[in-house]
């Protein structure tokens, strides 16, 4: 029987990050990948690699969702960037279409580099109108410092309280990914599952970012909990795929190297 599951997130033309990311992952991972694109994100090459950010228009997306939503048996949704309040609105309206089993939000407030705009505004509705909708959220650790309001996270605790805090907002599970900007030699993730957290650990392989890693663990978790996993595995796997595509990362003469989802199916 074929799993699917569902992206609504935005396109970045180079394949590191966004749209691209997330079906590559569905695929790896067997599962059958359908997508919704709310932006487009075309990095300038011309302009320290700064992000063009065009937003498509509302009924565009909601034609989409309509679309995606009538397949039967999806009951899985993953939400990457929105962008706009009309976005966040669309796309608030069109979860609300059916139910859902799982509805992973990666609350994607700030674009590596780039710069978005009224982010506090966009970031204020999200949290609103789809945090609260969400079974699931990944922030990384910036994006868990703002919506959690916490200054840094320095330790595990840190990361916890952060977690509990925005699970308060509405999502019952929460993964916060530390990534190179958690201290210390470790990449350390932790899940607060309401009752108590886990942390998922791997050695850093190195220090720089790695485009398209918190993409790629977010969607390995929505495409897992589509298989029919439980939480605490889904995130055990998706952190072998993350890790593994750091550690399989593609050189892209870009400030940061792609993360590669070809690598765990190898591993
Ligand atoms: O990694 C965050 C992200 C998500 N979605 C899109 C992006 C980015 C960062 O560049 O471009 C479309």
């Amino acid at each position: 029987m074929v799993t699917y599951a569902y992206v609504i997130a935005g396109s970045e033309a180079t394949g590191g990050a966004g749209i691209q990311v997330d079906l590559k992952t569905f695929h790896q991972l067997g599962v059958f990948g359908m997508g919704t694109i709310t932006c487009v994100v075309s990095v300038d090459p011309k302009n320290d690699w700064a992000h063009r950010f065009v937003p498509l228009d509302a009924g565009l997306i909601a034609d989409q969702i309509e679309a995606a939503t009538s397949i039967r048996s999806l009951d899985t949704v993953k939400v990457g960037m929105l962008g706009t309040a009309a976005t966040i609105d669309v796309v608030a309206a069109g979860l609300k279409r059916q139910a859902w089993k799982n509805v992973v939000v990666d609350p994607v407030l700030i674009c590596k580099g780039g710069d978005l705009g009224p982010a506090r505004e966009v970031d204020d509705q999200l949290r609103e109108k789809i945090l609260s909708q969400a079974t699931v959220a990944t922030p990384n650790y910036f994006e868990a410092c703002t919506l959690s309001g916490l200054d840094r996270l320095e330790t595990v605790e840190e990361m916890t309280e952060a977690a509990r805090i925005i699970s308060a907002q509405g999502p019952r599970y929460v993964l916060v990914k530390g990534g190179v900007d958690f201290p210390g030699p470790d990449a350390v993730d932790v899940l607060w599952d309401g009752e108590a957290a886990t942390v998922y650990s791997e050695p850093k392989v190195g220090h720089e970012r790695v485009s398209g890693a918190g993409c790629t663990l977010a969607a390995a978790v929505t495409a897992e909990l589509a298989k029919g996993a439980g939480i605490h595995d889904a995130v055990r796997v998706a952190k072998d795929v993350v890790t593994a595509s750091i550690k399989g990362r593609v050189p892209a003469g870009t400030p940061f190297d792609w993360a590669w989802q070809g690598a765990y199916a190898s591993a």
